[in-house]
């Protein structure tokens, strides 16, 4: 080998994932295959992602999701292929999907194993006709109760306890990014031999914020404190700041993604429309708690304009929460326009955001007032 040679060597995502597990000795190598099985599958999704144009599987499946949202084809497809890599190989106990509305389970036939992946296959489906980007989030919980077949209550855990979490962009070109707690990393699908290669190694955001990212649109639905502070970000309110680009594809991995990059916020907040539903739209367990992990791991953060997104106590597997995520110092000035500003809605929105909590203590209570058969 030519001691001289400049070019760095090639990490796949096999490798990387691998040598990730080799700081953990006791470590048993299951949990490395889990994420290498999400790459095979973001590989397939990729595949047909890029061909959607071409073949008859664009446009819509004709059917709802179980909230009678349409289901685009690629939906449905990319449900089945992350599914299926995932339910004969012993590593995953459970199964929960956006696009279904309970757990999904390992058939009786094939073993369990000790972690329950959550994922939403295809965000911002509502993009694939026009040819803007997509992606797929996922994250990873470590299977907590004795059952050999995992819970809700596996299901249902905090963000900050997750073991992994990432995401599958497909753009220009695919990337899969993903966090175990030890940074965030980024790869890039070379089609040519079909891997995933390390491109984006530890990828921080950067400290000057460019954009921010947010349906501008809905803005007759949002809070006198989201109101203010995107006044903030365009420097019209407060003093001596530089307004920020504003750039909003509507699909939120692009969105995310480009903010973790290049430094921004994206939100949806929450909104008093109904003041039934004071939460916006994104989905906690499938897409928030993944993201937010991922822009903790990235030095940012991510809060629902309360606190951090990681902490809160999780209800229900399709409960939703408003969101702003990206540089700290954003994030955190949202909060602050919302705790100054917003108490109306914060009244309508902590008894939804407390359920979880509520529900914890109810659990607690039970368990200690259980008597004891053994005595
Ligand atoms: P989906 O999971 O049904 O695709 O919805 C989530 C998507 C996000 O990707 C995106 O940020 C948001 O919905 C866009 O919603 P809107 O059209 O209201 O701005
Ligand atoms: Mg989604």
């Amino acid at each position: 080998m030519d001691k001289n040679t400049t070019t760095p060597p090639l990490i796949t995502i096999e490798r990387h994932i691998f040598e990730q597990q080799r700081r953990f000795p006791q470590a048993t190598g299951t949990f490395t295959k889990l994420l290498q099985d999400m790459a095979l599958a973001a590989k397939i999704i990729a595949t047909e992602t890029t061909r959607a144009g071409l073949t008859n599987i664009l446009g819509s499946a004709g059917s709802d999701n179980v909230f009678g949202e349409r289901q685009q084809k690629l939906d449905l497809f990319a449900d089945k292929i992350i599914y299926e890599m995932n339910d004969h190989t012993g590593r995953v106990a459970a199964m929960a999907s956006e696009e279904h509305e309970g757990i999904i389970e390992i058939p009786p036939h094939y073993g369990t194993g000790n972690y329950v992946l959550l994922f939403d296959p295809l965000d911002g489906s509502s993009n694939i006709d026009v040819n803007t980007s997509i992606g797929t989030i996922f994250s990873v919980h470590r299977k907590f109760t004795r059952d050999a077949h995992g819970t809700m209550e596996d299901m249902l855990q905090e963000g900050k306890r997750l073991v992994a979490s990432g995401y599958v962009i497909y753009g220009s070109s695919t990337m899969m990014v993903y966090t175990t707690g030890q940074g965030v990393h980024g790869f890039t699908l070379d089609p040519a031999i079909g891997e995933f290669i390390l491109s984006h190694p530890d990828i921080k955001i950067p400290p000057k914020p460019l954009y921010y990212s947010c349906n501008q649109g809905y803005e007759k639905y949002w809070t006198p404190g989201v109101r203010r502070f995107v006044k903030w970000l365009q420097g019209i309110e407060g003093k001596g700041h530089t307004p920020m680009g504003h750039r909003y594809i509507g699909s939120m991995v692009g969105d995310f993604h480009r903010n973790l990059l290049k430094g921004g916020i994206f939100f949806y907040p929450g909104e008093l429309q109904d003041k039934k539903k004071p939460y916006g739209k994104i989905r906690l367990m499938f897409e928030a708690q993944a993201l937010a992990f991922v822009a903790e791991q990235a030095g940012g953060y991510a809060s629902d304009g309360v606190g951090d997104i990681l902490e809160i106590r999780p209800h229900s597997l399709h409960q939703r929460v408003p969101i702003f995520m990206g540089n700290t110092e954003l994030v955190k000035k949202a909060e602050e326009y919302i705790h100054n500003y917003d108490q109306e809605w914060l009244s309508y929105y902590l008894p939804h955001r407390r359920k979880g909590t509520e529900l914890d203590d109810l659990a607690t209570n039970a368990k200690e007032s259980r008597p004891n058969k053994k005595k």
